[in-house]
């Protein structure tokens, strides 16, 4: 039931309206995302539909025994543009499981946030609405300057639709996925993982299980000084305080105060902008080491070191080689590998002590920007199945369910790893011969990808196959050379894909010009789509030689530029 009423919302609306009467504003790759100006109208809608989603996924799942669902479960929202600049915000909604809402909710809440007609909206939707739950909202929100105002007006409109919201203020993206999942424990955690619906709970659970992972694994990692730790550029954003957080439990759980920091946060808010010339997204798309606003005394370009985005859901390693130039570059695919590898390993030594345990299932789930390197060492050298789904780690965390270890990475450091019921009775049955496999559900975060997490796990199984990043980058495969661009266009809905993105349909003329750039340069790849994040078109290309991957990305930007309405001048690109 609404608990003021239905004039008093539509009421509430009038005053927040929509900026731009004509658009129709579309729930993109990870959410609603549009300039900072837009989203006051957005976030007041979504508080709204809140109420309306919750009632409509219960209407759902009443009806599906397998969910072993309670009568009604918490949802979440977390509001962040994520790894864009600070005059983006944005809102991305979490299923009870914790994993991106699913489409038809998200046409739901497309639909109910672009209703301009304010009396249909309310015959619709809000007469006779009866809405009375036991289940909640949880909120976070990153530190851009506007996002607190943003969430009080989600929470208004939630409030008003009779919804219970529980604010957690500043969160990590993954941390807000964690609480929720959490918070619905009985429905969709196995009874070895204990359940923590909170930050606190979400620092010990990934502390203490970093701990336990490296005492079986990695010994070496906790017993005493290292010569280098791991320098975390965290975009400026809400890392920072979360890396601070998980080092202060493994330092005092594992009695580590004594030793050196393990693990150096850098790039606090406030130090520099919000993911301008740092962050996973600079380092990964412009190929550059970023730029370290804290002055933490170590030499960066001696280092190990990985960077974060803006909510903290995606993370890159590299070595610097100096303070300008990237030495190594180990991204999301290099991370889904060396996952892979390991996974693969104590899978062998678990079946070599007993062959009698059931049989499980592994697969690598990529989208086209993965490097082909990667792609091939998956299914000829690891010999596990790939799977290629669209950009937007809503596809390839369902692609990754298919599978009992579902290990999903974007080549931008979004991922991880989903297991099955079945995985989970394996991995308690296989304990005493590999701990590791039990370990690892409880440091992975199922619901979504997460970079203190990975940051963790990767951090562990470094130390476990005694390897330096550069050892990393070297003895697995060696990535063919890529380049990513962007290109402004009016309208970036002109161009559409096929369902994996790798042929342009729309505009019809855009292809045969990619095609004929890649006949003439053999072994290469470029393809393009629109972003579902910014107000860009993405171009991807991959050859044989840095020369060529430049050159070819340049060429392909231009022919974007070309045939679908690109903005400004080309050389600008
Ligand atoms: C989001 C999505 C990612 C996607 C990225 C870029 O990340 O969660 O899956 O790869 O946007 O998407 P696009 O190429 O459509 O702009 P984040 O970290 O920004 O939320």
């Amino acid at each position: 039931m609404t608990t003021i009423p239905p004039e008093q919302i539509i009421e509430t609306m009038q005053q927040h309206p929509l900026l731009d009467e004509s658009t129709e504003y579309g729930y993109g790759t990870a959410g609603f995302r549009f300039k900072v100006e837009h989203m006051d109208g957005i976030m007041l809608r979504v508080g709204i539909a809140s109420a309306i989603l919750q009632y409509e996924l219960f209407q759902n799942t009443k009806t599906n025994t397998n969910t072993n669902q309670q009568p009604q479960q918490d949802m979440g929202v977390m509001i962040t543009a994520s790894h864009n600049d600070e005059s983006y915000n944005g809102v991305k909604l979490s299923n009870p499981d914790g994993s991106m809402i699913p489409p038809h909710l998200e046409e739901t809440l497309v639909a109910i946030v672009n209703q301009r007609d304010l009396d249909l909206f309310q015959n619709t939707h809000l007469k006779g609405f009866d809405f009375r739950s036991t289940a909640k909202f949880h909120v976070g929100y990153d530190t851009r300057s506007h996002s607190e105002r943003l969430t009080s007006l989600f929470i208004k409109g939630a409030q008003a639709m009779g919804v219970t919201v529980i604010n957690h203020g500043v969160l990590t993206t993954p941390m807000l996925h964690h609480i929720v999942l959490h918070s619905n424990a009985k429905a969709y955690l196995p009874a070895s993982i204990p359940p923590c619906p909170s930050r606190a709970g979400y620092c010990q659970a990934m502390g203490s299980a970093y701990l336990e992972l490296c005492n079986v694994v990695a010994p070496c990692a906790i017993t005493g000084d290292r010569s280098t730790p791991l320098l975390v550029d965290c975009a400026c954003g809400v890392g920072y305080k979360a890396v601070q957080e998980v080092l202060s439990e493994i330092t005092i759980r594992g009695n580590l105060t004594t030793c050196k920091p393990f693990l150096v946060p850098c790039n606090e808010p406030g130090e520099g902008p919000l993911n301008t010339n740092c962050g996973s997204e600079h380092v990964q798309k412009q190929l550059k080491p970023p730029t370290w606003y804290s002055k933490t005394g170590q030499d960066a370009a001696k280092s190990y070191c990985c960077s974060v985005d803006g909510d903290a859901d995606r993370i890159v390693f590299f070595a610097a080689s100096s303070s300008n130039e990237l030495g190594s570059l180990l991204d999301g695919d290099k991370i889904a590998v060396l996952i892979g590898k390991f996974f693969q390993a104590e899978l062998s030594k678990a079946y070599g002590g007993n062959p009698k345990l059931p049989k499980v299932s592994m697969g690598v789930v990529q989208t086209a920007y993965a490097n082909g390197a990667s792609t091939q060492y998956l299914e000829k050298n690891l010999k596990v199945p790939v799977v290629i789904t669209k950009t937007g780690v809503k596809h390839l965390h369902h692609a990754a369910l298919e599978f009992d270890i579902g290990i999903y990475f974007e080549a931008n450091g979004h991922g991880t790893v989903v297991f099955s019921q079945a995985y989970h009775e394996f991995a308690s049955q296989a304990k005493s011969i590999c701990p590791a496999l039990e370990i690892l559900p409880r440091l992975i975060n199922p619901a979504v990808g997460d970079a203190v997490s990975d940051l963790l796990l990767v951090d562990a199984l470094l130390q476990h196959f005694e390897w330096t990043v550069q050892d990393w980058a070297t003895k697995l495969y060696t990535d063919l050379p890529s380049r990513q661009l962007k290109v402004q266009v009016k309208d970036r809905s002109v161009v559409q894909c096929n369902d994996n993105e790798t042929k342009c349909l729309q505009p019809t003329t855009l292809q045969p010009a990619l095609d004929q750039l890649m006949s003439d340069i053999p072994g290469s790849r470029t393809f393009c789509r629109a972003s579902g994040t910014e107000n860009v078109v993405r171009v991807y290309a991959e050859a044989p030689t840095r020369e060529q991957a430049d050159k070819m990305a340049t060429i392909a930007a231009g022919l974007v530029h070309t045939h679908c309405g690109g903005v400004g001048p080309k050389s600008a690109i």
